[in-house]
């Protein structure tokens, strides 16, 4: 526990009572939102009134393991006369006009549609389900299945986090065990750069789950035990059998239950992680082979500092050391994403890297690759360029010294100045050894792989090729721009050579 408040995973007493405040407004806000809405539908003050609304919170603020600057994932339930247009049309305004709110951001035409805010400088994500009720009381829970019945998708939805964080606090025999020990866990994981669902490998929900389920294991231990018997038996576990934290169980819906033995595609999951709330669902839906290997390897390396730190001869910080990822290996592919225009970049961008993993599965195809080991975090940048030819070199990944260091006000007013945001993505490759008795050089042919990625990532919807670039080439190790180290970190003899 020392050491994870020498690594600054909690907030201050102070943002921690901000946090409550700034819940207490909500919650009112929230019924404030159904009160008006249900007064224009013509309901009497009274029945207005009664109509309630509440908020459930989730995510790592709910499970009590969020840190300094963590958002609080919010779910507004509210009764059956208030529609999701209500919540954009009429609860987004409101927002808009509350105190301390700072920012407001609706999506919704999200897959699971979102309103993003900060108040008072805490940010909060909110979602909406509309239940088939006609007040939603204080004391309502979201426990029971049959209030899924007759909802919209995208309500269900949004119920779902909710439900799975409720059913895992509900499920570990000690919930305090069970924070210290997942805020340690998702401080390894974060870094080593192995928590993130969208790259393959797992996010919050995941690594919450298989955290409660060595709880589950061990009901009587301690957080420190938990976390040295959950490196010893994730290394152990003999995927593809799942980690479930309750049995699987039929509901009152016509939807997918996850069921290996019915369905092929729940059949390839390599690590399945089954959500405990109905419909039962794999959080894991996107580990590939490579990915599972990398985390299984961090698996082992954890139980064996831990080893140490039980023994006396390692100290519980050496778990939480940064990864090597770019020290790791001799040959990365760089996925350059660009655009001219920063909106459009943030989506070209998540396009792309949501895309990566199946980047990832193609060169798992590759016969003298044992392994592609996409990183977590793409890398952005702004070049300000003076004529096209400097865009397409950028495009293509070639930053010169001299676009590199010019800055906004360089090229201001200039004639043909235009920036170019790019977000690099990185895959590392480990190459098979050179077979002993093999003639001439190994020849490594990724053209394939990577040709079909570009041509898959432009099927996306809003692609224009006039507007977004999309790159990948590979590089040596001495290739690497110094962005992607800290400062000393770069080894002496990779120090790239700038002509
Ligand atoms: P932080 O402390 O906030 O970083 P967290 O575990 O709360 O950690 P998020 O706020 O990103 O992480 O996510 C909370 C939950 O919200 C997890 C998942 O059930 C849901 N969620 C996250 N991202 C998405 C998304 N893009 N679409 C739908 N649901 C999402
Ligand atoms: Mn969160
Ligand atoms: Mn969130």
């Amino acid at each position: 526990m020392e050491e994870l408040r020498r690594q600054k995973t909690f907030e201050s007493e102070e943002e921690s009572r901000m946090r409550e405040i700034v819940l207490g407004r909500v919650a009112s806000l929230v019924k404030k939102f159904v009160r008006t809405v249900s007064l224009s539908r013509g309901l009497s003050e009274a029945a207005a009134n009664a109509a309630g609304g509440k908020i459930f919170t989730f995510g790592s603020y709910r499970l009590g393991v969020h840190g300094p600057g963590s958002d609080i994932d919010t779910l507004c339930v509210v009764p059956k006369h208030v529609s999701r247009e209500d919540f954009f049309d009429v609860f987004e305004p409101m927002l808009r006009e509350a105190e301390g709110v700072t920012e407001v951001s609706g999506v919704p035409e999200a897959y699971v549609p979102i309103i993003k805010t900060k108040i008072s400088g805490i940010p909060i994500d909110f979602l909406m389900a509309r239940l088939a009720l006609s007040s939603i009381p204080d004391d309502l829970t979201l426990k029971d299945d049959n209030l899924l019945r007759n909802l919209d998708e995208r309500c269900i939805r949004s119920l779902n986090g909710s439900r799975v964080t409720d059913e895992m606090l509900r499920l570990v025999p000690n919930v305090q065990v069970f924070r210290d020990s997942l805020r340690c866990i998702r401080l390894w994981a974060t870094r080593k750069a192995i928590y993130s669902n969208v790259n393959g490998f797992l996010g919050g929900v995941a690594w919450g789950m298989l955290v409660a389920r060595i709880c589950q294991l061990y009901p009587n231990a301690i957080a420190g035990a938990v976390v040295s018997r959950f490196f010893i038996i994730m290394y152990q576990w003999s995927w593809p059998q799942p980690v479930l934290l309750k049995q699987i169980e039929e509901g009152p819906l016509q939807v997918r239950v996850w069921n290996p033995k019915l369905y092929p595609g729940d059949r390839s999951h390599r690590m399945p992680i089954i959500t405990p709330a109905y419909p039962a669902m794999c959080s894991t839906h996107n580990v590939t082979a490579s990915t599972q290997m990398i985390m299984t390897e961090e698996f082992k390396k954890g139980a064996d500092i831990v080893d140490k730190v039980i023994i006396g001869t390692a100290d519980w910080s050496e778990l939480f050391e940064k990864h090597d990822f770019f020290l790791k290996y001799r040959y990365y592919l760089q996925v350059i994403a660009s655009t001219g225009d920063p909106e459009l970049q943030i989506k070209w961008a998540g396009t792309v890297e949501s895309r990566i993993r199946q980047l990832v599965m193609k060169l798992e195809y590759v016969d003298s690759l044992t392994l592609a080991h996409p990183f977590t975090k793409g890398f952005e940048q702004v070049s300000y360029c003076l004529s096209e030819q400097e865009v397409q070199a950028v495009a293509q990944g070639d930053i010169s010294d001299a676009i590199a260091n010019r800055k906004k006000e360089d090229v201001e007013g200039k004639e043909g100045a235009s920036p170019v945001y790019s977000t690099t993505f990185y895959i590392g490759l480990a190459i098979e050894p050179k077979q002993p008795g093999a003639v001439g050089p190994r020849r490594l042919d990724i053209s394939y792989p990577t040709t079909e990625f570009t041509k898959m990532v432009k099927l996306w919807e809003l692609f224009n090729e006039s507007k977004m670039g999309i790159v990948v080439r590979h590089i040596k190790s001495s290739g690497l721009p110094d962005y992607v180290f800290d400062v000393g970190e770069r080894p002496a003899k990779l120090v790239q050579k700038r002509s």
